[in-house]
C-alpha cells in the first residue's frame, strides 16, 4: 500500500497535557509515527513517500474543512504566545478559560488565553513552537493520499502522520488534533468525482470533529464505533441517538460501546457500520484509523489483540472501496506499529482475491 507520511510530524513535540488537576507528560509522542514507519519498512509494505508540495493547493482544501478565523488563529498562536513573554519559548500554550453555552462566539477577543479557549475544547493538547507546520504537513498527507486514490493512480492509501485530526472542528482544536485530516481526504475525495464518500472512525474515541464537520450534509457519511461517551473522551458527543441534522438526517452513525469490550462486540460493530456504508452507497472510503482500541492502550478500554487488526483490515477490505487510511490514535507505543501494519496487511491480503 502507497503511504504518504509527514516529514515534519517531529516538529510538533507537546511536553504536558492536563490530567487531574496535573500536568502529565503527553502520550501522543513523535516515537508513535517511528514506530509505524519502522514496521512499514520492515514488512515491506509498499513505497513511502511525501506529500505533494502544493501549497495554493493545500490552503484551498484547509479552507474548505476549517474556518479563516480558526486556522489564521493556529497558524499564529506560537508567535503570539512567545510575544506574551519571551520566557514562553520555554513552555507549551494550553488553554485554561472557555466560553460556555450562552457566551459570546461571535466576537474575536484581543486576549490570548481567550482566543486560545474560544477554539478549543479540552486543556490536554499543547500547542507547541512546531504544531502548526506538523498539522499543515499532516494535513498535505491526507490530501496526497486522497488524490492518489481519486486519479486512480492507486486503490488505496495510508496517511501517516501525527497530530491526529479527528477531534478537530471546523473552528476548535482539542483531543491532540488541530486539522482534520479525515475530514480533509473525504471532502477530497468528493471534490475529486466521488458522489458519495463515507468515513469510518475505528479509533477508540469518538470522532467528534469529523461527526460535526459533515452533520448536516448527505453526500459523506460519518460512522463511528467508540467507547461510550457516558464514561469516555470525548464525553459530550457521540451517542447513538446521534443520526445528523437537516439534509443530513440519516448520515451519521454512532455504534459507542462499554469499556472492556472484546473483539468478538466490537467486530459486530464494525459489519453493522459497514453494512450501513454499503446500503449508503458509498463509491470511496476513509477510515480514520486509531489503534487505541488495543488491550495494552494507556488510556483507552477495549480489549482488541494484535492479530485481531489483520482481521480489521480483511473485513474494511470486503467493502471494495478505493480506501483512504488516515492515521489517528494508537498509545500503547511499542505495539502501535504492529497493530497498524495489520490492519493494512489485512486490507491488503483480502483485497487480492477475485
Ligand atoms: C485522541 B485520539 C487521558 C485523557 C484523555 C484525550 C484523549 C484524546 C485521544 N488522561 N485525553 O482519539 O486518539
Ligand atoms: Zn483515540
Amino acid at each position: 500500500m502507497l503511504t504518504i507520511h509527514n516529514p515534519h510530524h517531529h516538529l510538533h513535540q507537546g511536553r504536558h497535557e492536563m490530567f487531574r488537576g496535573r500536568l502529565v507528560p503527553c502520550h501522543e509522542t513523535a516515537q508513535r509515527l517511528a514506530h509505524v514507519l519502522a514496521e512499514l519498512k520492515r514488512r515491506a509494505m509498499g513505497p513511502l513517500r511525501a506529500p505533494a508540495a502544493d501549497t495554493a493547493g493545500l490552503s484551498q482544501a484547509l479552507a474548505r474543512i476549517h474556518a479563516p478565523r480558526y486556522l489564521n488563529f493556529v497558524e499564529h498562536a506560537w508567535d503570539e504566545w512567545v510575544a506574551l513573554d519571551p520566557a514562553n519559548a520555554q513552555q507549551d500554550a494550553l488553554p485554561s478559560v472557555w466560553p460556555a453555552p450562552g457566551m459570546r462566539f461571535d466576537v474575536l477577543p484581543d486576549n490570548f488565553a481567550a482566543r486560545m479557549g474560544l477554539f478549543s475544547f479540552d486543556a490536554g493538547t499543547p500547542l507547541t513552537a512546531g504544531s502548526w507546520a506538523a498539522a499543515r504537513a499532516g494535513a498535505a498527507c491526507a490530501l496526497t493520499a486522497a488524490r492518489e486514490v481519486s486519479s486512480g493512480t492507486a486503490h488505496s492509501a495510508f496517511a501517516l502522520s501525527r497530530p491526529p485530526g479527528h477531534h478537530a472542528g471546523t473552528d476548535f482544536f482539542g483531543g491532540y488534533c488541530f486539522l482534520n485530516n479525515a475530514a480533509l481526504a473525504a471532502q477530497a475525495l468528493r471534490d475529486g468525482g466521488a458522489a458519495h464518500v463515507a468515513v469510518l472512525d475505528v479509533d477508540y474515541h469518538h470522532g467528534n470533529g469529523t461527526q460535526a464537520i459533515f452533520y448536516e450534509r448527505s453526500d459523506v457519511m460519518t460512522v463511528s464505533i467508540h467507547g461510550d461517551p457516558r464514561t469516555e473522551y470525548p464525553f459530550f458527543l457521540g451517542h447513538a441517538d446521534e443520526r445528523g441534522a437537516g439534509a443530513g438526517t440519516g448520515f451519521n452513525l454512532n455504534l459507542p460501546l462499554p469499556r472492556g469490550t472484546d473483539f468478538t462486540r466490537w467486530r459486530a460493530a464494525l459489519h453493522a457500520g459497514l453494512n450501513t456504508i454499503k446500503s449508503f452507497g458509498a463509491d470511496a472510503l476513509v477510515v480514520a484509523l486509531g489503534v487505541d482500541t488495543f488491550e495494552g492502550d494507556p488510556i483507552s478500554g477495549f480489549t482488541l489483540r494484535s492479530a485481531d487488526y489483520l482481521q480489521v483490515g480483511q473485513d474494511v477490505a470486503a467493502a471494495r472501496l478505493p480506501t483512504v487510511f488516515v492515521f489517528e490514535g494508537g498509545y500503547a507505543v511499542a505495539e502501535v506499529g504492529i497493530n497498524t501494519v495489520n490492519v493494512l496487511e489485512g486490507f491488503n491480503r483480502q483485497s487480492l482475491r477475485p
